[in-house]
């Protein structure tokens, strides 16, 4: 089985939008292996975007993910699952998120786009070892 981490950011939770979030990866057929709901502190925030350290948003971002709760999880499926999520989380501009993607159906601001997933099989293992190190 093939894993990947996805994140219900501060604005899911805030908006009650957690239950859709998991129900439309469970009814796809994805199972969730782990599940805690977190607020993020700044040093877990600065290693889980270190490829976006350097850009100018990265303030924002860190201010917004560690500003409330966030629902972090492991997601499991037989394969590609990074890829599956993603699609499902339609792009990163939920402006042009297409209709029937998690963004495309709820948000408006790149700022606040309600999900993370991994973008590979290698960011899949590398987020997982951050949230839920294994012993
Ligand atoms: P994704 O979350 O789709 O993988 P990313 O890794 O490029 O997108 O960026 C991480 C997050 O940073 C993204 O979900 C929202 C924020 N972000 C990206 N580009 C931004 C921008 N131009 N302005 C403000 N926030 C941005
Ligand atoms: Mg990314």
């Amino acid at each position: 089985m093939d894993r990947t981490l996805v994140i219900c950011k501060p604005d899911a939770v805030e908006r009650g939008l957690v239950g859709e979030i998991i129900g439309r990866l469970e009814r796809k057929g994805l199972t969730l292996v782990a599940a805690e709901l977190r607020t993020l502190d700044e040093a877990t925030a600065g290693r889980h975007y270190e490829e976006h350290k350097d850009k100018p948003f990265f303030g924002e971002l860190v201010e917004f993910i560690t500003g409330g709760p966030s629902m972090v999880m492991v997601v499991e499926g037989p394969g590609d699952t990074w890829k599956v999520v993603r699609t499902m989380m339609g792009v990163t501009n939920p402006k042009e998120a297409a209709p029937g993607t998690i963004r495309g159906d709820f948000g408006l601001l790149t700022g606040q786009n309600l999900v993370h997933g991994s973008d590979g099989p290698e960011s899949a293992e590398h987020e997982i070892g951050i949230f839920f190190p294994s012993p």
